[in-house]
């Protein structure tokens, strides 16, 4: 296993306590025992409660970094671009083609011809894309990419209803709840904050009952919920606006609260009665829309506006389709009309994945920073958008969702630039992009595509120039949770294989290849020192260091928006009107009947109503799956015995279809075409499938992806705050 390990350590056996952070929106601590300089055996937290348990692919890490297929050495693309085919180069000549071609590019066009994409890898403080990004912005900045993958209709919906993101509480506060609803969330899976999953154990054992609305029984919902309530997808916000109509009939709203901290609940009433359309948003209205029956939604509405406080977590998912911002902005409305804001156990109904946790109590010091980016500097304001202080994400001209449209059409297709170069850290283009197959073809018209990267993932293979990066265990950083309290510091336990750098050395190195002076005013010790030495809570850095972890303790759990509601009148929401706003004025102002003022319930593109669901009659999800980090982790041995890629198949759709579990089956729509397995279960609803997402696009001679890569299936939109649409797509399942 440690075959290419050069540098032999003088015999000896330590453990190292480090941290795992990798794309799953938890942070966990890492026991790692290393012999002669190799990690031998990985275990995790046995410390006090409490504890930060690694998860199945953090105990695997070490079959990660000792893989076979690691990329140990910089690559050139020798074949046609997407072949794969390259042969091995110095970092010397890399580098030097890297810093002519941005040159070349920079010159011949202009620097928004260079795009920029990053995206999650570690998620780290240090080593990550900024050091990248702040290279391109001193040699005159490039394109940027707005919109997270993630969460952007949740973003957009708290920015109108409360004018922030941060909207979310710690998990511990979970334990005061007396009702919880998972709604399109599986935090069994997801992590979400590491440590939720063992809250909602704590829940369940108090006797809090917990609810799950999803179109599939997930693993959360099998461990902790007491009842499944499966809903069509996408239609979300009609079941929410349902219960409104339910609490505002039967006159159970907390009207106390609604008149002290909330504008505009007549605008939402009178849509919501039928005042305005002549439709009343009955139950009945909204059964035949999500399929759930009329008395299921009146009963879970009374039960929500009574059993209080209760904790709406409206999960990130339902928004990740055609108008997903409606769905947020409903649930919100609704945690508002109950008097769930700003209590404990109850929730604002923001999104289940707070942006930075309640970011009021984290503090670090100042890490790395780029200057401003003169492309992005000046650029108008986009359409829609809503100001959004300190969230990163939100530069650029171009939506995530838009890229490979952006790359093939550029300013005759509507787009500020034409696009020559592409420049890929910690991010898996194609494969994690929409509608896979279009990006391909963006990625063989440009001139030129680098990649940052650890194995010859499907992004890889279409690059001209590969450079090793490290990966967690074999660089100094630090990680964070947002909303249990965590501070991890990821010890290196070992060498770079290879040539692997990691990303602030490749900085340094490429900032130094351009002619860029004064890149870093630090090393990777120095800057970590830095970051420590301006936090609050942590008080000696060689400590944290040792121990590779820091808890939290806080005195009560943290409540998003209490001093909001126990002091209203020196502590206004940072809205226009200093209120939760059901109604927006600022969103009124965009005028555009696709963000209404209100939250409404409008009917996606490819719905189940949509008359090409004569051809394609299947709904498709692709969540989030244990044994993978998105692509991350998809290649691995050990995790690939845990769960095969399938395609979930309600047994009422198989067997129409004359599928048997276990079946090689046709996935397919316009957009692309897969070979998979069936898993053929009750647990997923009719009319649903679900391709898990992540796995390696691998097409044969013939176009047709036998590696149960989703994305060849999803459409290339974003909603109109922005949100990737990946759970909005038609297909047709067939047995081959
Ligand atoms: N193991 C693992 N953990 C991860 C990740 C990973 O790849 N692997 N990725 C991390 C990242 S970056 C993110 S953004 C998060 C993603 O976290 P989520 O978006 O919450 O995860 P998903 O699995 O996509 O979806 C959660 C649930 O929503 C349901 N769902 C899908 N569409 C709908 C709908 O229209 N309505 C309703 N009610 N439910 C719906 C799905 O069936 C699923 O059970 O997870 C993070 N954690
Ligand atoms: N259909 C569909 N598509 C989706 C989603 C979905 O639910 N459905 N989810 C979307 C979401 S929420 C997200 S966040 C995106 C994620 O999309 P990406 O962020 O593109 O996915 P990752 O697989 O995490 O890709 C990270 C890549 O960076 C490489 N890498 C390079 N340097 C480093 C390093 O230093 N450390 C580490 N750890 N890795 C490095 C890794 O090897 C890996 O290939 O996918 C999105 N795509
Ligand atoms: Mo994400």
């Amino acid at each position: 296993m440690s075959a290419h390990h050069d540098h032999r350590q003088p015999a000896s056996e330590e453990v190292i306590y480090s941290t795992h952070s990798s794309h799953c929106g938890g942070a966990c601590l890492l026991k790692v025992h290393v012999k002669d300089g190799v990690v031998a055996r990985i275990e995790t937290d046995d410390g006090a409660d409490p504890q930060f348990r690694a998860c199945v692919r953090g105990r695997a890490y070490r079959q990660r970094m000792y893989a076979p297929d690691r990329l140990l050495h910089p690559l050139k693309r020798v074949g046609q671009r997407g072949e794969g085919r390259f042969t091995r180069i110095s970092w010397e000549e890399a580098l030097d083609t890297l810093a002519r071609e941005l040159n070349r590019v920079r010159e011949t066009y202009g620097p928004a011809a260079i795009l920029f994409k990053w995206s999650g890898g570690d998620t780290s403080v240090l080593h990550n894309a900024m050091c990248h990004y702040k290279v391109l912005n001193m040699i005159g900045g490039c394109s940027d990419v707005w919109g997270t993958f993630s969460f952007d209709g949740g973003l957009f919906a708290e920015l109108a209803t409360y004018g922030t993101v941060d909207t979310g509480n710690t998990r511990d506060d979970l334990l005061n709840s007396r009702l919880i609803i998972m709604w399109g969330w599986n935090p069994s899976v997801t992590i979400q904050n590491t440590n939720t999953a063992w809250y909602l154990a704590q829940a369940g054992e108090a006797g809090i009952r917990i609810v799950s609305v999803d179109p599939r029984y997930t693993e959360s919902n099998a461990t902790f919920s007491q009842q499944w309530i499966p809903i069509v997808p996408g239609t979300d916000a009609a079941m929410l606006i349902a219960m409104a109509y339910v609490i505002i009939k039967e006159n159970l709203q907390d009207q106390a609260f609604l008149d002290t901290y909330t504008v505009g609940l007549n605008h939402f009433k009178h849509y919501v009665l039928g005042l305005e359309d002549g439709v009343a948003k009955t139950p009945a209205w909204a059964e035949a829309i999500t399929g759930v029956p009329a008395a299921t939604i009146a009963a879970f509405a009374r039960e929500y506006a009574t059993a209080t406080p209760a904790a709406l977590i409206a999960g990130i998912a339902p928004g990740r389709t055609a108008y997903g911002e409606q769905y947020h902005r409903a649930a919100m409305v609704l945690a508002a009309m109950t008097g769930n804001v700003g209590v404990h156990g109850g929730s604002s109904g923001g999104r289940s994945w707070p942006t930075a946790g309640p970011t009021a109590y984290f503090s670090l010091g100042r890490g790395p920073k780029s200057p401003r980016n003169p492309v992005e500097a000046d650029a108008p304001p986009r359409r829609n958008a809503l100001p959004a202080f300190g969230v990163a994400m939100r530069r650029g001209q171009v939506n995530t969702a838009k890229m490979s449209d952006a790359i093939l059409r550029g300013r005759a297709g509507g787009y500020p630039a034409d696009y020559k170069l592409l420049y890929l850290v910690d991010t898996d283009y194609p494969n994690q992009y929409l509608d896979v197959n279009k990006a391909v073809r963006a990625l063989k018209s440009l001139e030129f595509v680098v990649v940052f990267e650890q194995f010859t993932t499907p992004g890889a293979r279409f690059a001209d120039l590969v450079l090793p990066t490290c990966n967690s265990l074999e660089k100094n950083d630090i990680a964070l949770d947002g909303a249990t309290g965590f501070y991890g510091y990821m010890n290196k336990a070992a060498e770079p294989p290879g040539e692997a750098r990691s990303h602030l050395q490749i900085g340094m190195d490429l900032a130094a290849k351009l002619g860029v002076a004064d890149y870093s005013e630090h090393t990777e010790d120095g800057w970590l020192r830095e970051i420590v030495k301006g936090s609050r809570d942590i008080a000696d850095y060689d400590v944290f260091k040792k121990d590779g972890i820091h808890k939290l303790r806080m005195a009560e759990p943290f409540v998003a928006f209490k001093a909001q509601i126990e002091d209203p009148q020196n502590n206004p929401f940072p809205t226009p009107s200093g209120k939760i706003e059901i109604y927006s004025q600022r969103l009124a102002d965009m005028d555009d009947p696709r963000i209404p003022p209100i939250p409404r319930y409008i009917e996606t593109w490819e719905s189940r109503r949509d008359p090409l669901a004569a051809r394609y009659p299947l709904q498709l999800v692709t969540t989030h799956i244990m044994r993978r980090a998105h692509s991350q982790y998809d290649n691995l041995p050990w995790l690939r015995e845990l769960q095969t890629q399938a395609v979930s198949v309600n047994s009422a759709d198989a067997q129409a279809r004359g599928i048997n579990d276990g079946d090689m089956v046709r996935v397919f729509n316009d957009r692309g075409r897969m070979v998979i397995p069936a898993r053929v279960t009750e647990r997923i609803m009719p009319g649903v499938v679900d391709i898990p997402q992540g796995a390696w696009y691998d097409p044969d001679e013939n176009g047709v992806d036998r590696g149960g890569c989703c994305n060849v299936l999803t459409r290339d939109e974003h909603s109109p705050g922005g949100a990737f649409c990946s759970n909005t797509t038609l297909v047709q399942v067939e047995r081959i």
